[in-house]
């Protein structure tokens, strides 16, 4: 069997693994990317929605904005729900920085338009990936497309496969470190042929628990509601939802979502998940493959942009001078960035959501605590920095 060769195997087809081979390509550096899903699956896939105003700077210097400039929406500000009375932070006069809402599968398939339009491999449907590297040893990647068995030699492997992937498991136990938190209630997310109910999107704390109103076009809506875990998303009807979300989005001004055809019902776990160090040897964690963040604070999609747009800094570097004292420094650059993410969102998720462990006393707190968010302008701007995403270093 022959062993092909490249300079960077990139082990899934998401955004990090898109991106990272997007950025090496513009520096001149090979790379292939190896995703078991098919090419429909990946462009289809609904996650993420909320770009960080960092990720659609770079999605646009990278070269790849376009549509998103034609399509997304962009919002200057949010608004917080509570006690039936709205408030909105505005994040471009405290922080100048926004965020735009563009699906995710949407980044996705721009991505892998700019791919295979620059000639790069992406290898769809694959299996049996195997992850090889031993020190002192070329690093490589063998996997089954059809009935081939391949293996590919490369100088680096960036493991971009997600939180359920095979690059992090790869690694002799007991060489990550695990930090996480898991949280008492999941999101019941739905999508909804209707118009946008809101301008901007709405985060609604309420006794009956936390409730989100976001968007993906002008004709298609993404809302979500806490709910326990174990929640049975069959089990509701379209009624008792729009009913749901009715009572936890209500208004003194009588507020309510416009509705329309449910075409998707989902239970989202949460979860906040870091592994350290991101590298070992010749491999690097990249995304969801190295960080689990509850959505709240919509990092998840953000913080695999960020993480590739150092791998690739470093590649570069590397490439061009044999110099590795970035790619030396990638764990540790990531990680301050990780666990300033990890923190907000740990942060956004309690003051939002209601959980059966919480006290009369809790409750005051959390209200008291929003109260200050949206009379404070020191408060207002801290939210601001860190929503719309603390810039680059
Ligand atoms: P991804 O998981 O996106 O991509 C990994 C890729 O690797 C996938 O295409 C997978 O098929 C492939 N792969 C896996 N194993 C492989 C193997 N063995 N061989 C080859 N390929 C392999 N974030 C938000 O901000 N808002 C949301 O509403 C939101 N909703 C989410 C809903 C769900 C169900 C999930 C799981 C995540 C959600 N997230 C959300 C977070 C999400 O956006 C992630 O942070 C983001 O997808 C991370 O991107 P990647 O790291 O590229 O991983
Ligand atoms: C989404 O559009 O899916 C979304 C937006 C903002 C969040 C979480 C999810 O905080």
């Amino acid at each position: 069997m022959s062993v092909e060769r490249t300079q960077v195997g990139i082990v899934g087809a998401g955004p990090a693994g898109l991106l990272l081979a997007h950025l090496l390509r513009l520096s001149g550096i090979e790379s292939i990317v190896l995703e078991n899903r098919t090419r429909e699956e990946i462009e289809t896939t609904v996650r993420a929605g909320l770009l960080e105003q960092g990720t659609v700077d770079l999605l646009r210097e990278v070269g790849v904005g376009e549509r998103l400039d034609r399509e997304a929406f962009f919002h200057g500000g949010i608004y917080l729900r509570f006690l039936g009375r709205t408030h909105r932070i505005d994040m471009k006069s405290l922080t100048g920085r926004g965020v735009a809402l563009y699906p995710q599968q949407e980044v996705v398939t721009d991505l892998v338009k700019a791919r295979l339009a620059g000639g790069g491999e992406i290898v769809f449907s694959v299996s049996d990936v195997e992850v090889r590297n031993q020190p002192g040893e070329r690093a490589s990647l063998s996997f089954r497309q059809g009935d081939t068995k391949r293996t590919i030699a490369c100088d680096f492997i960036a493991g971009c496969d997600g939180s359920h992937g095979v690059s992090r498991h790869s690694l002799p136990a007991g060489t990550l470190a695990r930090h996480d938190r898991v949280y008492p209630f999941a999101w019941f997310g739905i999508l909804a042929e209707a118009a946008p109910s809101s301008d901007e999107l709405i985060y609604a704390r309420h006794e009956r628990g936390f409730a989100l109103v976001t968007t993906r076009s002008r004709t298609l809506q993404r809302m979500y509601f806490q709910c326990d875990p174990s929640e049975n998303p069959e089990a509701w009807s379209d009624e008792s939802i729009w009913a749901e979300l009715r009572a936890r989005l209500a208004t003194a001004d009588g507020w309510a979502p416009i509705e329309g055809r449910i075409t998707q019902k989902v239970v989202v776990p949460m979860r906040s998940l870091v592994f350290e160090p991101m590298q070992h040897g010749n491999l690097f964690l990249a995304g969801d493959a190295a960080h689990v963040v509850p959505p709240t604070g919509a990092k998840g999609l953000n913080l695999a942009v960020a993480d590739v747009r150092v791998l690739a800094r470093g590649l570069a570097r590397f490439y061009k001078s044999a110099d590795r004292s970035e790619l030396d420094r990638y764990s540790q650059v990531c990680l301050d960035r990780v666990w300033k993410a990890q923190r907000f969102s740990w942060w956004f998720t309690t003051l939002m959501h209601r959980s059966d462990a919480e006290t009369p006393f809790d409750d005051k707190r959390q209200l008291a605590e929003l109260d200050y968010l949206v009379r404070s302008r020191a408060a207002m701007t801290s939210f601001a920095e860190n929503y719309a995403g603390l810039p680059f270093d």
